[in-house]
């Protein structure tokens, strides 16, 4: 009796382990179907998953080219010898475009009024500056005015009003472009 428990004892562990060498193929073949099934699932066929990367632009305002306050200034000196001049250089025409805004800064530097309007020859030479854009006379120093170019001002001049100044040639043409 002795002796046949061990032997009992011996087989029960052998089956047991050819139960378990069987059941562990089993779970092998299971493995490597699941590893079949998962290569060619359908998860597979879809695209990655989350949002498309889009470029986000950075927000940032470019400026614009003839925006900018201080682009269209125009400096001016009115001098003694009764001339618009630019650095001591006398200035016989303005080349404008219609539509942009110019600053005029203008300098009497001849020690007794000028006055600065635009408009058309014919009432700057006869002193008519009613509703021009333009400065009054002054004795000294720097005015500014701003005005717009429009195609109303094809013909124009600049001229000084003081009388007898435009008739001595204190005055000059606008010229006006688009762009
Ligand atoms: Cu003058």
């Amino acid at each position: 009796m002795n002796e046949a428990s061990p032997s009992a004892r011996a087989g029960a562990p052998t089956a047991h382990l050819k139960r378990s060498l069987l059941g562990a193929g089993a779970l092998a073949l299971l493995l490597v179907a699941c590893g079949a099934n998962g290569g060619t699932g359908p998860g597979w066929t879809f695209a990655p998953p989350g949002p498309t990367p889009q470029a986000t632009e950075p927000a940032s305002p470019e400026p614009t080219d003839g925006g900018e306050p201080g682009d269209n200034v125009i400096g001016l000196e009115m001098t003694a010898d009764l001339r618009y001049a630019q650095q001591g250089q006398v200035v016989e025409q303005l080349e404008l475009v219609v539509g942009e805004e110019y600053t005029f800064e203008v300098d009497n530097v001849a020690g007794f009024s000028h006055d600065i309007f635009l408009g058309p020859p014919d009432r700057l030479a006869a002193g008519d500056t009613e509703g021009l854009p333009g400065i009054p006379a002054w004795e000294s120093g720097v005015r500014e005015f701003s005005w717009t170019a429009t195609d109303e001002a094809q013909g124009w001049e600049y001229g000084c009003t003081v009388p007898g100044h435009y008739q001595a040639g204190m005055r000059g043409e606008l010229v006006l472009g688009s762009e």
